[in-house]
């Protein structure tokens, strides 16, 4: 399964959620299937996507938020895993695209790629709803359920080390960050208008 592939066919659903990536190949690619104002590209910060997506989701508990970790970001911040089993939001879905390799930084092996299993490391960390998919299929199932499960999910999906060729981007970085945090307080406040 490619990552682009896997994105576009849950792109439809992303409408609704708000959404946090990890930065590098898998922000590039969600960004060039179409930008919304819900879309958080979080640079720089190496494992701290699900740290930012379960702030997010314990402070808006009426909305359904989505992380795009990778598995050396992951890796670099197991400790995420154990706080977000620990606090447990039901809101949000936290999904690992797991291509064994840091690919945004030239394809280096990691620990995934030697058998260590980011889904049961998630499980046994506590997160109570966690998986591992290798097709696409497989992956958009595991997705729609994971988002109507009202339960806190980890979804690994194994996909090829494949990204794309250029990582361009026109929105920089503060435009994003002002963008989405007015986006989220809008969304309050038009939550709480009578
Ligand atoms: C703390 C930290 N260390 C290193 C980097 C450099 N860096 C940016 S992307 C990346 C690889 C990310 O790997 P992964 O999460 O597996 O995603 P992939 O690139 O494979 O899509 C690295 C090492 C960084 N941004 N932050």
């Amino acid at each position: 399964m490619l990552r682009i592939d896997a994105l576009k066919a849950i792109y439809g659903h992303l409408e609704r959620c708000v959404v946090v990536t990890i930065m590098g190949a898998t922000a590039a690619e969600l960004q060039a299937l179409g930008h919304r104002p819900n879309f958080f590209y979080l640079q720089h910060a190496m494992g701290l996507a699900s740290s930012m997506g379960l702030g997010i989701a314990l402070s808006r508990p009426e909305l359904k938020v989505v992380v795009f970790d990778g598995d050396g970001s992951l890796l670099m911040n197991l400790g995420g895993l154990t706080t977000l089993a620990r606090y447990r939001p039901r809101n949000l879905v936290h999904v690992v695209f797991d291509n064994e390799s840091l690919l945004s930084v030239g394809g280096f092996p990691t620990a995934t790629s030697t058998g260590s299993d980011l889904a049961a490391i998630a499980a046994a960390a506590g997160v109570p709803r966690t998986a591992t998919v290798r097709e696409l299929d497989e992956f958009v199932a595991a997705f729609e359920q994971a988002l109507e499960a009202n339960e806190l999910t980890t979804l690994v999906a194994k996909v090829e080390a494949k990204g794309p060729a250029v990582f361009v981007t026109d929105l920089p970085l503060l435009e994003n960050r002002f963008q989405f945090a007015r986006y989220l307080k809008e969304l309050a406040r038009a939550e709480s208008a009578p």
